[in-house]
């Protein structure tokens, strides 16, 4: 029998499980650590597996990601030669955009600031610049940047957007390569991060990078958000560029160790919203529905969608 292995760490399988039954028919699905018999299985779906589990199927065709960031997969040496697909789907770009949005509406409505004018009692109005006067500047031009871009093109924001190759993304002002970093930093007040973690864009979030954003802004000064990853940032030098006034806040998601540690000061820092890696959670029904699409599609020889490039790491 054909078979799929669910493997997943640091959350309870059963909800991703319990919708993967739509695949009854196709094939059967196994949760780590049963796998049964290792022959059987020819589809992973995963999370974080430990390093070396996926190598012991040696008839697995495809692993699948039950998240669209595959870095924790790639730093699997053992990982097998199989094509790795990231997941892909309207749900999650759903998610990714309200998430976006809200956190450059909080900063840009000055959200921290009435907060604690609010905890003090205090009834007064801050300088309010319209969208239009305010430029985003979003990194990573793939399925969620250039999404996330559209719908703040649609608020109003003057929107540009960095990715590795040169794209097209109408009403955006598009910048690629190492050459057009510093340029597009120069036009934003307020950096969104949807990179993925590779060896190119591991730290890419540093005092060099802050200190190069825009400082003429119609904002008090740049705001930095992350839902990437959190080996794309430095942390030390986020404190130190807040506390420097190279940034005037920042919405973290994603974390160098999570959960992030107790002892870290981002948790109490006046200037940061802080969510624990939940800007686009990947719904159970919706990643069962796109990972039977693909095996379906798969088994009637159709190539596979959204497989990342081994050699660039995503
Ligand atoms: P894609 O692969 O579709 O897009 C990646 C983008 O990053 C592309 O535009 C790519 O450029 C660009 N890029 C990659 N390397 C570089 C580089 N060295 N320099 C400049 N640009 C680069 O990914 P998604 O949009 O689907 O997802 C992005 C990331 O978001 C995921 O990898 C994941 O880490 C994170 N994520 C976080 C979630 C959360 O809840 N916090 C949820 C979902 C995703 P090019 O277009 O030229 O290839
Ligand atoms: C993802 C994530 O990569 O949840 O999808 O971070």
């Amino acid at each position: 029998v054909a078979a799929l292995l669910l493997a997943i760490s640091g959350y309870r399988p059963e909800p991703w499980a319990g919708a993967l039954s739509i695949l009854r028919g196709a094939c059967d699905v196994r949760v780590w650590p049963d796998a049964g018999d290792p022959a059987d299985i020819r589809y992973a779906l995963a999370w974080k597996p430990p390093h070396g589990l996926l190598a012991g199927f040696p008839k697995l065709e495809a692993i699948f990601s039950l998240g669209a960031g595959v870095d924790a997969l790639m730093r699997d040496p053992t990982l097998p030669a199989v094509p790795v697909v990231r997941y892909v789907d309207p749900d999650l770009t759903g998610r990714m955009r309200e998430y976006v949005a809200l956190h450059v509406l909080a900063h840009h409505r000055r959200m921290l600031d009435y907060a604690a004018q609010q905890h003090s009692r205090l009834w007064r109005e801050l300088p309010q610049p319209a969208a239009r006067e305010v430029r985003v500047g979003v990194m990573g031009l793939g399925v969620l940047g250039q999404d996330a871009c559209v719908a703040l093109a649609m608020l109003g924001f003057q929107v540009a957007g960095w990715s590795r190759t040169p794209k097209k993304v109408a009403g955006v002002a598009c910048f690629a390569g190492a050459e057009q970093l510093a340029p597009f930093l120069a036009r934003t007040d307020i950096l969104v991060c949807l990179l993925p973690l590779t060896p190119e864009t591991e730290g890419i979030l540093n005092m060099r990078l802050f200190r190069l954003l825009a400082r003429d802004g119609a904002l008090p000064a740049p705001v930095v958000i992350n839902a990437g990853r959190g080996g794309l940032q430095n942390e030390a030098d986020i404190l130190a560029a807040l506390k420097g006034g190279v940034i005037g806040a920042a919405s973290l998601d994603v974390f160098a160790e999570e959960p992030l540690p107790d002892t870290s000061p981002l948790w109490g820092h006046p200037r940061v919203i802080l969510t624990p890696h939940n800007a686009a959670w990947s719904s159970p029904e919706a990643c069962a529905r796109a990972v039977v699409r693909q095996i379906k599609a798969h088994q009637n020889g159709a190539p596979l969608a959204h497989v990342v490039d081994r050699s660039l790491s995503y």
